[in-house]
């Protein structure tokens, strides 16, 4: 899954497809393009930044972000496209213009986001994420956190399955980096199979994300080999999908990963 953020502000590429204060359709284009070329089954398209301190965006400002960039994408690239969002009418409009996937941060909490998703008819990947984005990093506390996400993540699953959103159509994440400490994020990623053992498909986003700087003191530009191995680290626990601003080369170290497990099992 390819990273495509329609926003100014974003945290390791906010405003690379921007030209002054507008998105440039023919940069968001050729970024969608570079990405299906490298091996992207899905591009996730966002137009509201969740880093920490982010200016929350109207639904309107959002959609004028995100809605022509679907419809674009839809015409000519054979991906799925995946809205990055959290307000119902997006959601509808998103899936009208060919969306394919729903992925929210909240999870379907924010009012009518469960009946809109469930009209969509649309796959939803539910993220869990421990407090609000603004203030989400300054105290996140668990217990256990592997067994409270999993415990968190199986009741949004039980909340769509009454809303009329069947278990075929949920993938779940962890939400790296949502609401975790360096250490919250380590015991997830050790703990990931336990996460997918819940026996649905699990989406992992740990690109370029601030663990890798707190880990290995590196700023977002030089976070890309942490990434990638991240990325197999990840795999090997049970990520079905990967979520990427790196496509060609986290595809090409998964399927190393891959490569070998094929062969192992020959
Ligand atoms: C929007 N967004 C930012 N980080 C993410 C992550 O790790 N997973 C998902 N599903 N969405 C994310």
């Amino acid at each position: 899954m390819g990273v495509i953020n329609a926003t100014p502000d974003s945290f390791s590429d906010g405003g690379t497809l921007y030209r002054g204060s507008r998105l440039d359709m023919e940069r968001a284009m050729a970024r969608a393009r570079e990405m299906a070329a490298g091996g992207a089954a899905i591009l996730d398209i966002g137009g509201e930044s969740t880093r920490p301190g982010a200016r929350p965006v109207s639904p309107d400002e959002e959609m004028d972000r995100v809605l022509p960039l679907v419809g674009r994408i839809a015409a000519e690239l054979p991906v799925v496209i995946s809205v990055d969002t959290s307000s119902p009418t997006l959601m509808r409009e998103a899936a009208r213009a060919g969306a394919g996937l729903l992925n929210d941060v909240r999870a379907l909490t924010r009012d009518g986001a469960l009946a809109a998703a469930a009209d969509t008819g649309l796959p939803v990947c539910l993220m869990h994420m421990q407090g609000e984005p603004g203030t989400m990093q300054v105290a996140p506390h668990y217990a256990d956190v592997v067994n409270e996400v999993a415990a968190c993540l199986q009741g949004r699953v039980e909340a769509c399955e009454r809303q009329g959103i069947s278990r075929e159509r949920l993938l779940l994440d962890p939400g790296f980096g949502f609401g975790k400490s360096v250490a919250h994020n380590m015991q997830l990623l050790h703990g990931l199979p336990r996460l997918a053992a819940i026996g649905l498909p699990l989406v992992v986003g740990l690109s370029r994300k601030s663990l890798i700087g707190k880990l290995l003191g590196r700023n977002v530009e030089q976070r890309l080999p942490a990434s990638l191995a991240l990325a197999v680290l990840a795999a090997e626990r049970g990520a079905a999908v990967i979520r990427t601003h790196d496509v060609a080369a986290t595809a090409d170290a998964v399927a190393m990963w891959t490569a070998l497990e094929e062969w192992a099992g020959t």
